[in-house]
C-alpha cells in the first residue's frame, strides 16, 4: 500500500493566540477568522478524500499549536514524540502525546536533540532528517535510533540555509517523485528520485501533501499546479494566506497515517 493513502488525520483547532504565531517574515500578523476558515478548508479537504479526522482543542498557551506536525512523526501502529527546536513550541510535546496515545499501540520518545518534524520526510523505505534552525545533528542521530527501534532507516541532510523547514522545500508526491524547490533539489538529496521543480518565485509551493490521489497544496502557485496537473497529478487547492503570515504551509496542520 502506497505511504499517502492516510485514513487517519489528527489536527489541533488554531487558537486566537495564533495571530502571535512565530515568524520570520514581515507579512504582519494573521487575521484569526482567516486562520479558523483555511484550517477549516483543510479539513474538509482531508474529509472529502475519506480520512477519519479528530481535531483537538485550541491551546491559548501555544501560539502554533495548530502546526502539529512538528510534535510527532506518526506511522502504522507507532508515533514518536519529537522535540521542536522553538523553545516557546516545547511544550506542544505534553498536549500532542495523550492524543497519540489513544491511537498508537506504541508511543516513543525522543530524548536528545531538537527535531521538528517538519524536516522529516519519508519516503518509501528511508526517512530524510533534514539538519536545520530547528533540528540539529544531536536530535537527527537520536531520531535515526528511534527510528531503527520500530525496523525504519533514517538519514539525516541538510536544509537549505534560511529555509525554516526541510519540508518547506520539498514534498513526496509519489513513490519515485519528489516535488521540490530547485535550491534543495542541487544539493543532491533526491539522487535516485524523479523530481519536479518547482517554477522560480514559486519556492513556497514545494510544501504540499499527497494525500490518497491528489495532492493538497497552496492556491497560491498556478504554475507550480499547472505543472503537476499536466504531470497528471490531481489538484486540491487550499487558501494560505493567512497561515503563511506565521511561516506555515500545508503539511504542517496534520499528522497523518494508516491503519490497515
Ligand atoms: C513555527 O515557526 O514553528 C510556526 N510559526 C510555523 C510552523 C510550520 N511547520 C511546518 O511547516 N511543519
Amino acid at each position: 500500500m502506497p505511504i499517502y493513502d492516510f485514513n487517519r488525520a489528527l489536527l489541533r483547532a488554531p487558537s486566537r493566540s495564533v495571530v502571535d504565531g512565530l515568524s520570520a517574515t514581515d507579512m504582519g500578523k494573521p487575521h484569526f477568522e482567516g486562520v479558523l476558515r483555511e484550517h477549516t478548508a483543510y479539513r474538509r479537504a482531508f474529509e472529502d478524500a475519506g480520512v477519519t479526522v479528530e481535531i483537538l482543542p485550541p491551546l491559548e498557551a501555544y501560539p502554533d499549536s495548530l502546526f502539529v506536525e512538528d510534535t510527532a512523526l506518526v506511522f502504522t501502529g507507532a508515533a514518536i514524540v519529537l522535540r521542536p527546536g522553538a523553545p516557546s513550541r516545547r511544550g506542544e510535546t505534553a498536549e500532542i502525546t495523550p492524543a497519540l496515545a489513544r491511537y498508537f499501540d506504541r508511543v516513543l520518545i525522543l530524548k536528545e536533540g531538537t527535531v521538528d518534524g517538519g524536516d522529516v520526510l519519508a519516503t518509501p523505505g528511508l526517512i530524510l532528517i533534514g539538519q536545520s534552525a530547528r533540528t540539529n545533528a544531536q536530535g537527527a542521530q537520536a531520531l535515526i535510533s528511534v527510528l531503527a527501534d520500530i525496523g525504519m532507516q533514517g538519514r539525516a541532510v541538510e536544509t537549505p540555509r534560511d529555509v525554516l523547514h526541510f519540508k518547506s522545500d520539498c514534498s513526496l508526491l509519489d513513490e519515485v517523485t519528489i516535488l521540490s524547490t530547485a535550491r534543495l533539489a542541487a544539493s543532491g538529496v533526491f539522487a535516485g528520485y524523479r523530481v519536479i521543480t518547482t517554477p522560480e518565485r514559486e519556492e513556497g509551493a514545494a510544501n504540499a501533501v499527497r494525500l490518497k490521489d491528489r495532492i493538497v497544496m497552496s492556491d497560491a502557485y498556478p504554475r507550480t499546479m499547472e505543472v503537476l496537473m499536466k504531470a497528471g497529478f490531481r489538484i486540491v487547492p487550499m487558501p494560505t494566506r493567512e497561515i503563511s503570515k506565521v511561516d506555515a504551509g500545508i503539511s504542517c496542520m496534520s499528522l497523518r497515517w494508516t491503519v490497515p
